[in-house]
């Protein structure tokens, strides 16, 4: 079932001439560059690249450097035309209007040789009025500006002052001044995607003919009344009633799961008119409450709205509608200074886990239903329950937040507004007035968006001047940062919806940013708001190095994608890790060094004589060196939750950076180009587990935590292991006495000197022995098996070299992968190359003689195949 607004057509009786007649202009359109030499068709919605590449014109943007090669189509300045002929008679309409959910994005629009008006935001939709010009055949152009050269005349004429940042990076090979335009900031490059500006007709296009009165837009919000006791759904309508006299009727709601039916008589007058209706549901009715995933089923109510209106008129529109209630709770602690930053959902604390959303690829086009099912489910299959969808991409299509709904993904929606200052004449006001109206009216009836954020990092960017403001300028900075933030957005925000917090930024210091003036002079603080935080020098296995704050809503490593990625955009010239290809790839500066620093605190790096063996090696490493560093951090973060220590703690929550990647590159994300697990994924799939057993050392002890998302109180045990990693035997093992956990908590379950625990486990060492352990609870319900190093892994003694073979069968639609190894194996890849599917765990520490994995195929595979595809590597093969 889909769970959008889906417009039934309109009930119209025989001879009603009143509702609105749609004509779709999706599909083929001739597109031109600037002085004609280059024509082609192109499809719509799509863009200038795409229809080049399909054209056959260009080969694939991401291959190798055609990223720089094909900089020359987005500084031209291109021209889409369509003939086309409406098919019914739009002269007998009252109104025709000229609908465009998404232009990308300065045009100039042309309607049988009348200009009818402009655009230049991205995330807007325009409406132009074209009942004068239109006729039975039609012509319509939309001649393009380079979103680029746009970009340098805005700024050219900001001549004030300027907005930094200027230009981004060289390393990213990007364009200037993306923050002078209303498009996906990343498109001009990134620091971990390429510079792709894209020019074309991104969503949906129609010609809407109607008389009478009109249904422009239909939107909802729950929210619960908490004195009443009681849910009201609070329906708003557009309309373009366009009779000289005023339309009236009645509307009728009903929910038929929920027993609610009720009707409202409407009157409306000439105009553009907006209808609000409060339904209340009855205090009688039980109404089953939306789960973020982990905590409880998503249950939706399927609504019809039916209007009936004067002429016979009948507009019926279902959608899907959820309950559920978000609070974000910002109050003192005890024993700490600051206040609290967490969500309650439907009254629960909930600890956000989960990630960082980017646009899934350079071309819109590209991203199919497919590809958000894809990585969403995997975002759940990793036990997350949350996204930000990060304020330097899109707002996403409609298809990703119902799927979010669906799956019960809790989204921290940001506004497009990333790593800059912007501009704040009338003309950007207004853009971005429209923009922020249109997408919260937009977005708003989704249960999976808990909260606006105003933009990604501009509080930091302003307060830690990265931009190196004088002392004296920085006024007239922070006086457009309120006046864009909070005077502009805040208000359009909170006009358009009452059902969720909206904060200024990320990172912010939340309720002190808004007593500070809405700019804190320290937006980092651990004792307010959420923090960003990246450290790639220091050691990674050291959690002392993390901020223990009330929530880190980015933190992350590199790593590089698998080869059977790489492969498809590079050639072997491309294939080790100092080719110009693996510069080129790399947008953020120094980042292939420092994930070898990284890897080398803890790992020998890799040596063959075969170069391309020792770049396959090289990735395999800074996918163990990531995977093992995200985890050390999030652990960190999720042990947190219920403690204060010198004053810091009480985290409630842990998103890393990034889920997802734009192209095939090295970057922070766990899923590659394609949805491809990095090892990074499957250990979130153990770290974010609603039952989970942390260890980590202070002054020498092993300590060992347990974290429950579980809803009630569980009584677990726990089991330790010492393993020689030249034996598959356990060398000691110990089960706890029972503990409680309480429902939501993390607590201390286990301390004991190293030295200690050596002494009772044999002969064993640091360097020659690692600890395993799992909990255990009465119900059968287990955690993931977790282990802690006791040294650096060069420094292992007894780690011998695995010979690990698998046994492949098939079951059903899955595969079985037999594992057999001959010694104690730490990070255990299987690798089945460029088949698409998954492995229910993957990465892990082999400490018995067998193991049975299962590989769960996205497309249909066979057994033959994957023993053709199928490589296994651990540690120790890669020296
Ligand atoms: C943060 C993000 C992104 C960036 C990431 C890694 O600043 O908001 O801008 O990609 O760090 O540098």
């Amino acid at each position: 079932m889909r769970l959008h607004l889906l417009l039934l057509l309109a009930l119209c009786p025989a001879g009603c001439t009143a509702r609105t007649l749609s004509y779709s202009l999706r599909g083929s359109w001739r597109i031109r560059n600037g002085n004609g030499s280059v024509q082609l068709l192109g499809t719509v919605p799509g863009c200038v690249h795409s229809a080049l590449f399909r054209g056959g014109l260009i080969q694939d943007p991401y291959y190798r450097f055609n990223d720089l090669e094909y900089r020359w189509i987005s500084l031209d300045n291109w021209t889409y035309s369509k003939e086309f002929k409406i098919p019914f008679d739009s002269s007998k309409r009252q109104k025709v209007n000229l609908i465009f959910d998404g232009v990308d994005t300065v045009t100039k629009i042309i309607f049988n040789n009348v200009t009818i008006g402009k655009t230049d935001n991205m995330f807007n939709e325009y409406k132009f009025d074209i009942t004068r010009v239109v006729r039975d055949v039609n012509t319509l152009e939309l001649r393009f500006q380079s979103a680029v050269l746009y970009a340098a005349q805005r700024s050219q004429a900001h001549s004030g002052y300027q907005v930094p940042p200027m230009c981004p990076p060289s390393v990213q090979n990007g364009e200037c001044h993306v923050n002078f335009i209303r498009k996906e900031q990343c498109s001009f490059s990134w620091d971990w995607g390429p510079s792709f500006p894209t020019q074309g007709i991104w969503r949906d296009v129609r010609v809407e003919a109607y008389d009478t009165c009109h249904l422009h837009y239909l939107t909802f919000s729950t929210l619960y009344d908490n004195s009443a006791k009681e849910w009201n759904l609070e329906i708003q309508s557009s309309f373009d009633v366009v009779s000289s006299k005023p339309v009236g009727g009645q509307v009728i709601v009903t929910i038929p799961k929920l027993h609610t039916q009720q009707t409202h008589v409407i009157y409306l007058q000439p105009g553009e008119r907006i209808v609000e209706l409060l339904v209340k549901i009855s205090k009688n009715t039980s109404v089953e409450t939306w789960w973020p995933h982990g905590h409880g089923n998503q249950t939706g109510y399927n609504m019809t709205i039916r209007f009936e209106l004067d002429g016979n008129l009948t507009i019926e529109k279902s959608a899907m509608v959820y309950f559920r209630t978000v609070e974000l709770v910002e109050e003192p602690i005890k024993g700490s200074p600051g206040l609290s930053f967490y969500f309650k959902i439907n009254g629960l604390p909930i600890f956000l886990k989960g990630s960082n959303w980017i646009p899934a690829d350079s071309f819109q086009d590209q991203v199919t239903s497919d590809t958000l099912r894809l990585l969403l489910q995997s975002v759940v299959d990793a036990n997350m329950n949350t996204l930000r969808v990060w304020g330097g991409g899109i707002y996403e299509q409609d298809e990703f937040y119902e799927l979010c709904d669906e799956l019960g993904i809790m989204v921290w929606q940001d506004f497009m507004f990333a790593c800059a200052l912007y501009p704040t004449d009338q003309g950007f006001l207004d853009s971005v007035r429209a923009e922020v109206a249109y997408q919260v009216r937009r977005l708003k009836f989704h249960p999976s968006i808990i909260i606006w954020s105003g933009n990604n990092e501009n509080e930091a960017a302003l307060m830690m001047n990265w931009y190196s403001i004088k002392a004296s300028d920085l006024k007239t900075y922070m006086n457009d940062y309120v006046t864009l933030y909070v005077k502009n957005m805040r208000e359009v925000i909170f006009s358009g919806d009452k059902s969720r917090p909206y904060i200024i930024s990320s990172p912010t210091n939340g309720a002190k940013t808004i007593a500070e003036g809405w700019i804190s002079d320290d937006p980092y603080s651990k004792h307010f708001g959420d923090v960003h935080f990246y450290d790639y020098s220091s050691d990674c296995w050291d959690w002392k190095v993390f901020p223990k704050a009330r929530f880190v809503s980015e933190y992350g490593y590199q790593s590089w994608p698998s080869f059977s990625t790489l492969e498809k955009v590079s050639s072997k010239e491309d294939w080790s890790y100092s080719s110009k290809f693996s510069h080129h790839r790399q947008h953020h500066m120094n980042g292939n060094s420092e994930m070898l620093l990284q890897a080398t605190y803890h790992f020998s790096l890799p040596k063959n004589t075969d170069p391309v063996q020792e770049f396959k090696d090289i990735i395999y490493l800074t996918q163990v060196v990531q995977a093992q560093c995200v985890k050390t951090e999030t652990e960190f973060y999720l042990r947190s939750r219920s403690e204060i220590v010198n004053g810091e703690g009480h985290t409630m929550g842990a998103l890393y950076w990034q889920l997802n990647d734009i192209w095939q590159a090295p970057s922070w994300a766990s899923l590659e180009y394609g949805g491809k697990w990095k090892m990074l994924h499957y250990f979130a799939r153990h770290f974010f587990a609603p039952l989970l057993a942390v260890g980590f050392e202070s002054k020498n002890a092993l300590n060992i935590y347990g974290v429950s998302d579980l809803h009630s109180n569980c009584k677990v045990t726990l089991t330790v292991r010492v393993h020689s990693w030249s034996s598959l035997q356990p060398v000691c093992s110990l089960v706890t006495s029972q503990f409680v956990i309480k429902a939501g908590k993390a607590i201390p379950l286990y301390k004991e000197p190293v030295s200690k625990l050596m002494k009772r486990c044999g002969n064993c060492t640091r360097k020659s022995c690692v600890v395993s352990f799992f909990l255990s609870t009465d119900s059968g319900v287990f955690s993931p098996t977790n282990y802690h190093f006791l040294s650096s892994l060069n420094e292992a003694v007894g780690l011998l070299e695995a010979h690990i073979t698998a046994n492949i069968s098939q079951k059903g639609d899955t595969f079985v992968f037999d594992l057999k190894t001959s010694t104690v194996a730490p990070f255990v890849w299987l690798d089945v190359g460029s088949i698409p599917g998954r492995f229910s765990d993957n990465g892990f520490l082999m400490t018995e003689k067998t193991r049975t994995v299962l590989f769960h195929p996205w497309k249909p595979t066979s057994k033959n195949e994957l023993e053709q595809s199928f490589h296994v590597t651990s540690l120790r093969d890669i020296y």
